[in-house]
């Protein structure tokens, strides 16, 4: 039946069983079911000498099925079906032709051999989901390779790619050409072989003290708070030093307590958000456009960055700048970027040089003509970036696409009377742009369909996360933060110490508190907004942060804001002058529990989100989520304000 999720063929005395699970093999109930029955049935077949298990498609096994996760356990579970496996009386060969993640990387290790096609990679990704594996992948992979090769896998995310799982003896051959029909003749010929001990039997050396007291340093300070990954290292341990079979039993229990977490909900959330954001479904089936030659307008930092983003992704850029000297200030930070990218060893250094061979650099907007799309990133005012689009729409191509990364300005002002709208759009990114992963997408009423799914084709080059937004003041991201300062604010106002709201945002897992960011990013350019609102007769009620900058104090960039700064240094230090200011407009000191500090926060941030979607700002509650997680530091693990509200767990 060719639904069958698993398929069984015979070629000669080789049994081969292909996993047929679209879209990625998941292991689920079925499969393991048909498995569990394959095992006891091929080893009463004479006829079978051994059994190559592979995976259909491009990958081999892409883990546990994920969507299980949210119910109880069913049996029969994987563990189980590994262990008869392991034990069975007929070799079992682990034809790897792909990806081999999570548990199907711990279906391969149970095998008595591994077979691997160049394209093979091994996997233990279960840290991302907030978990640790939980089919013996952190009892026989270090059993397999010693205890060196396998942390980073298990409690690192590192993975193993073919050539180098012949090199550790995880696998017992690469096989080159036709994949299959080489592993079932390579099995056919070990298959008359004694059966190698099973993984989970073989000894494993403790690499001693130092290791693991290094190990513990260096993965919980990776970790920032996150449980998964210093739990699988100590389920690594416990198994090197007290044997595999505590050490799977530790395995499980804690795998099963995890899976029960809030922050593997949480987790488990955004792993399906960020799938189904880059296929937006008002969009399927329609083409987007080609996109080679990509222009950007404006070197300052977000510039730099969107061009640092495009040539990462292997586009050429032509980068245009006012005058020589601003385009001669932006190549030097786009070689700061490629350099600092290098040494995070994120490609190397010639390969950034290429990154930069890439880059031309052009004074005013004429050589923009052949680009297929241009990003405008100028200085955030209606008229600079008016007078840009005003030349753009002369110069470029008529189906050359015109994007303004705007984060406040609707957009539909900027190009107004420019010619067809329908090649307008907005790309909102987030600084440092080469770094986050969020881009709004904004369309206008009347961009055309293949600019916005250009739009997401971009972002998935780019590999960001493309969320759409509608317009209105800030779009989504922009828009929720204004409520969230204004409710720290408002705090403030009330009494409470903003120091202790830092630290609770802190302690809740944001790298910063609301005004530790303000002081880190300024805050003139708000009080600007809000200044530039009162010149237009808008009633803007004066905040405190209006106050500081008055006085002068912009943020770090002036040795003081909310806090005070030392030259030099980014450690905020209380501020006396701070106190003085707006001792004024302050209640008297309040005492407030962090939890509540929290709670109030992401009750305001929800309701803003609660707002925009009503408006049709958002598509989805996740849509929301995703844009606090990519672009604003909202800790992963807590899912995102809409899930939190929604889960009544603030
Ligand atoms: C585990 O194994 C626990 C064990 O240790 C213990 C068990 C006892 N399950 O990413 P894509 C869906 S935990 C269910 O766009 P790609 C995904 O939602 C697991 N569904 O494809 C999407 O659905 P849709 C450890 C899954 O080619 C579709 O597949 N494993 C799963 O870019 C395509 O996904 C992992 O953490 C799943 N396991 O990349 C691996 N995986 O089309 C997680 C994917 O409806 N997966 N889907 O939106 C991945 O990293 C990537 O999906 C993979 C393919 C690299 C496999």
């Amino acid at each position: 039946m060719s639904d069958m999720p698993v398929k069984l063929e015979r070629r000669g005395a080789i049994a081969v069983v292909t996993i047929d699970n679209p879209p990625v093999n998941a292991l689920g109930l079925a499969v393991r079911q048909r498995l569990l029955e394959l095992v006891p049935e091929l080893e009463a077949d004479g006829s079978v000498a051994g059994v190559v298990l592979t995976g259909a498609g491009s990958l081999f096994v892409g883990g546990a099925d994920i969507t299980e996760f949210d119910h109880p356990p069913q049996a029969p579970h994987l563990p189980e079906l590994l262990e008869r496996i392991e034990c069975a009386g007929k070799p079992w060969f682990a034809a790897v032709n792909g990806m081999a993640l999570g548990g199907g990387a711990e279906l391969a290790l149970a095998c008595h051999y591994r077979l691997v096609s160049p394209k093979a990679r091994f996997g233990l990704p279960e840290i991302n989901l907030g978990i640790i594996p939980g089919a013996g992948g952190t009892q026989r992979l270090p059993r397999l390779i010693g205890v060196e090769a396998a942390l980073p896998v298990i409690a690192e995310k590192a993975q193993i790619d073919g050539q180098r799982a012949v090199e550790l003896h995880l696998a017992a051959g690469l096989v080159e050409g036709d994949f299959l029909a080489g592993a079932i003749a390579a099995a056919a010929e070990m298959a008359t072989l004694p059966l190698p001990s099973p993984a989970a039997e073989l000894p494993v050396a403790d690499p001693g003290e130092g290791f693991w007291t290094e190990a513990t340093a260096r993965i919980h300070k990776s970790a920032k708070g996150a449980k998964a990954p210093l739990a699988a290292l100590e389920s690594l341990r416990l198994g090197v030093q007290k044997g595999a079979m505590e050490g799977l039993s530790f395995e499980r229990e804690t795998f099963l307590r995890l899976r029960a977490s809030d922050e593997a909900a949480a987790l488990r959330y955004l792993f399906f958000a960020e799938r189904s954001a880059s296929r937006s479904s008002s969009l399927r089936g329609v083409e987007p456009r080609r996109i080679n030659l990509a222009g950007v307008v404006g070197g300052g930092t977000m510039g730099v960055g969107i061009a640092a983003a495009l040539l990462n992704a292997g586009l050429t850029v032509v980068l245009s700048e006012r005058d020589a000297a601003s385009l001669e200030r932006a190549r030097t930070a786009l070689e700061a970027v490629f350099a600092a990218q290098a040494k995070r060893k994120m490609h190397s250094d010639q390969e950034g040089r290429d990154r930069l061979a890439r880059l031309k650099r052009t004074v005013g907007l004429d050589e923009l003509a052949g680009c297929d799309l241009v990003i405008e990133a100028v200085f955030e005012d209606l008229n600079v970036k008016r007078d840009v689009f005003a030349r753009l729409s002369q110069v470029c191509r008529a189906d050359a696409i015109l994007a303004t990364n705007t984060s406040y300005i609707d957009p539909r002002l900027i190009v107004e009377g420019f010619g067809s709208q329908e090649r307008f759009i907005g790309l909102h990114f987030f600084s440092p742009a080469q770094v986050m992963k969020l881009l709004e997408i904004i369309p206008l009423p009347q961009t055309a369909a293949d600019v916005k799914a250009t739009g997401f084709d971009l972002a998935k080059r780019l590999a960001k996360v493309p969320v759409r937004a509608g317009i209105c003041e800030g779009f989504i991201g922009n828009r929720i933060l204004k409520r969230y300062r204004g409710e720290a604010e408002q705090m403030v106002a009330e009494g409470v110490d903003f120091a202790a709201i830092d630290a609770a945002l802190r302690d809740f897992g944001y790298a910063m508190g609301p005004f530790e960011m303000q002081d880190l990013a300024g805050l003139d350019i708000s009080f600007m907004n809000r200044e530039a609102a009162r010149g237009r007769g808008e009633n803007v009620p004066e905040a405190l942060g209006d106050i500081l900058v008055r006085a002068g104090r912009k943020g770090q960039k002036t040795g003081g804001g909310w806090y005070d700064y030392e030259p030099g240094e980014r450690k905020p230090q209380p501020s006396a002058a701070t106190a003085r200011l707006l001792a004024p407009s302050i209640g008297a000191p309040k005492q407030v529990d962090p939890g509540k500090i929290i709670g109030r926060l992401i009750k305001a941030m929800a309701d803003e989100g609660r707002k925009i979607l009503e408006e049709g700002i958002a598509d989805s509650p996740e849509a929301i989520d995703l844009v606090e997680v990519h672009g604003y530091g909202f800790p992963r693990g807590k899912g995102g304000p809409m899930f939190l509200s929604a889960r009544n767990a603030i």
